[in-house]
């Protein structure tokens, strides 16, 4: 009788299936393919009790019956098995082998050095503020006394964004100096203030050994009555030292930034060279116009140094690209 040929192939078939489940969740599918209420084939093989003539119906509703039972209890003791294993392979586990020590990463060398200089910045009494790396002209140019025909600001020494909000409000740019944050900061802050930001800038310089197209700065400002540019030397000096040593060297250069009055270049020396580390001077009473402070009551320094070259001098790294190739064999070694 077919009938009774596909009830048998039906329990051999979910007999295998429930064996070769491996664990509760397989066997949950296998229960809900074979016995579901609702599209479970056990519902075809009810149809088929059905179609029986009334001579075979006595027969084909045992044998059905039968079927559905011996199918469920296999699959309730294969549940338990499961169970049991489980229980067991968790009982099996050696605590005393030694475990997988997960790979823990570290901070990128920039990160640590940054986060050292904050340390040491905060000692001086300096606040770390932030500033957005995505700027406009204001910020990065007109309140730093940079004007319009100023070649600093040429299109092509710089990142310019083009995007919609650029053409609402007027260009924008990545910042090409983190001088902005000495701009933002006096904007929302009355004097004194006394801050340092660090954080990247984007320049489209030639990519060498010292140049980067992106680089990290950290500028200072502090901004008080009588300041004084032995003051910044000081604080400048005292600052590579307790960084780098008591043995570093610090000289300034006279140099020309729009923003600051007198300006200087900042040099360390490095071996038997010196190497420029940033630019610094005292505040332009230009600036202090552009942010609403009396350039007759305050005076003020501000510098802004490469926090690459530092990294450079700290871990006798000589090329500034390594910094950025994250070239694991090279970055785990700090
Ligand atoms: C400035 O960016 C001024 N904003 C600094 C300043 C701040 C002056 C406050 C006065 C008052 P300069 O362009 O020289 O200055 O850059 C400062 C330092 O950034 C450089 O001395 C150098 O250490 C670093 N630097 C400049 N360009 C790069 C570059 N492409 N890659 C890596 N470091 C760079």
């Amino acid at each position: 009788m077919d009938i009774l040929q596909a009830f048998n192939e039906f329990e051999v078939a979910a007999l295998a299936a429930i064996e070769a489940a491996s664990d509760g969740a397989a066997l949950e599918k296998v229960r809900i393919e074979y016995l579901g209420q609702k599209s479970g084939r056990i519902r075809d093989l009810q149809k088929l009790v059905g179609q029986a003539t009334p001579a075979e119906k006595p027969q084909v509703g045992k044998r059905f019956n039968d079927v559905r039972t011996v199918v469920a209890a296999r699959l309730e003791a294969r549940v338990e098995e499961l169970k049991t294993a489980a229980l067991k392979a968790a009982a099996d586990f050696d605590v005393t082998l030694p475990g997988e020590r997960p790979v823990i990463g570290r901070l990128h060398p920039i990160t640590q050095v940054m986060n050292e200089f904050r340390e040491l910045m905060g000692r001086f009494g300096f606040t770390v503020v932030d500033g957005p790396e995505i700027e406009d002209e204001r910020h990065n140019f007109e309140a730093l006394n940079i004007p319009e025909d100023h070649p600093a600001r040429d299109p092509l020494d710089n990142f310019y964004v083009a995007c919609a909000s650029s053409l609402a409000g007027g260009p924008v740019l990545l910042r090409s100096q983190t001088s902005t944050v000495q701009i933002r900061t006096m904007e929302k802050t009355p004097p004194p203030v006394r801050i340092v930001s660090l954080g990247r800038v984007y320049r489209p310089d030639t990519i060498d050994a010292t140049h980067s197209c992106m680089f990290h700065q950290m500028e200072g400002l502090l901004v008080d009555r009588r300041v004084t540019m032995a003051q910044l030397k000081t604080v400048l000096s005292q600052f590579a030292r307790s960084f780098l040593g008591p043995e570093v060297e610090i000289r300034f250069r006279p140099s020309f930034f729009p923003f600051t009055e007198p300006s200087v270049e900042v040099d360390m020396k490095w071996g038997d060279s010196w190497m420029e580390i940033g630019g610094a001077g005292m505040v332009d009473p230009a600036v202090f116009a552009a942010v609403g402070y009396d350039p007759e009551e305050y005076t003020g320094f501000a510098f802004g140094l490469g926090i690459e070259r530092f990294c450079m001098k700290h871990f006798g790294v000589d090329d500034i690209r390594r910094f950025y190739e994250n070239d694991l064999r090279f970055l785990s070694q700090f």
